[in-house]
């Protein structure tokens, strides 16, 4: 004889319906997840409401509701104003505001000192990725393990999961340093544009040969991993940093060349001539780590 019981699925409470926070309802509604949600400004709920979701009256009757209590909020700062005096007893706090390593950190201490479990989570994704097949959207979490254990498949239903450790502080900065990344790469993509401005080249014919570029010179990232964990940052070196300085005049002179302020491009430049200074003209841009975050090994 087949069973045919069906396990409920496991209730939550969302704190924060804006663009993120109703994204990431929609999807536990669409998946049957029984949802209790709060809103600063409650019109910005009532959408939900239509679509399943409990709206409550407050954040400490939202809190009540569940075990399991998630914080999507504009700041660190609207996290603390939210919960004050809302009793967390017995709760799992999860918390995917955006905020600092410090900021995971006390928050957790916070948590954990008013009887929670707490787990701080960075969003890799816009709210249209949440919840789309193969967008790749996946969320950074870092704190209790138990917690993440406990409610992984919960978790799951918006986006995909990667838990990078027990250190509250270490999804903010996995989170931060690849949005960090992110500019960087934001500031190629407009210096190249501006080069081309005004030329017989069309930007969307230019696209793919930027990308393209982009794409192939992002694989560079596993060797400076593999010189980082070495320490041996001569090994595996293809272009040197010697080479790259003497190329470093004619990016410049095309920039002026083009009347391109050379703005984005000057500060790595002068730390790739800091490096070459100080000797290590057989390396390649490794060691640029060291001068922006020196003593840290
Ligand atoms: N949207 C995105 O592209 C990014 C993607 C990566 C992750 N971020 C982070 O997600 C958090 C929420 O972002 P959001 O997109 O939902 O932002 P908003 O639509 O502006 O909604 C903000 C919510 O926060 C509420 N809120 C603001 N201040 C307070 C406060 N002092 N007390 C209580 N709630 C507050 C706001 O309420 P209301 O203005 O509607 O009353 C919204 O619910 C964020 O950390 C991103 O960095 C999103």
């Amino acid at each position: 004889m087949s069973d045919n019981t069906v396990t409920p699925l496991a209730p939550l409470t969302l704190l924060g319906t804006g663009a993120m926070g109703t994204a990431l309802a929609r999807t536990w509604l669409a998946a049957g997840h029984p949802l209790t949600v709060w809103n600063r400004t409650p019109s910005r709920a009532e959408a939900l409401a239509a679509e399943g979701a409990t709206v409550a009256a407050s954040a400490a009757e939202a809190v009540a509701a569940s075990r399991l209590v998630v914080t999507c909020l504009l700041d660190d700062d609207s996290v603390g104003e939210t919960l004050d005096g809302v009793d967390l007893t017995g709760r799992d706090l999860v918390n995917l505001t955006t905020g600092t390593p410090a900021d995971g950190r006390s928050r957790a201490a916070w948590a954990e000192a008013r009887g929670a479990r707490f787990l701080d989570g960075g969003i890799m994704a816009v709210p249209p990725m949440i919840g789309a097949p193969r967008s790749g959207a996946y969320v950074f979490y870092s704190g209790s393990a138990e917690l993440f254990e406990e409610h992984r498949e919960t978790l799951a239903v918006p986006a995909g999961t990667t838990y990078v450790g027990a250190d509250p502080g270490f999804a903010a900065l996995c989170d931060v340093a690849l949005l960090s990344g992110m500019y960087g790469m934001f500031a190629g993509v407009t210096h190249a544009f501006a080069l081309i401005r005004g030329e017989d080249i069309e930007p969307k014919e230019f696209a793919p040969l930027l990308v393209s570029w982009l794409t192939a010179m992002a694989q560079s990232a596993y060797g400076t991993a593999d010189r980082l964990q070495s320490g041996d940052y001569r090994t595996g070196v293809v272009s040197n940093l010697a080479m790259q300085v003497a190329g470093k005049a004619t990016l410049l002179r095309t920039a002026e060349e083009q009347g391109v302020d050379p703005d984005l491009l000057t500060p790595f430049m002068t730390l790739m001539e800091r490096r070459l200074a100080d000797g290590h003209g057989d390396e390649d841009t490794t060691g640029l780590v060291e001068l922006l975050a020196p003593g840290k090994d």
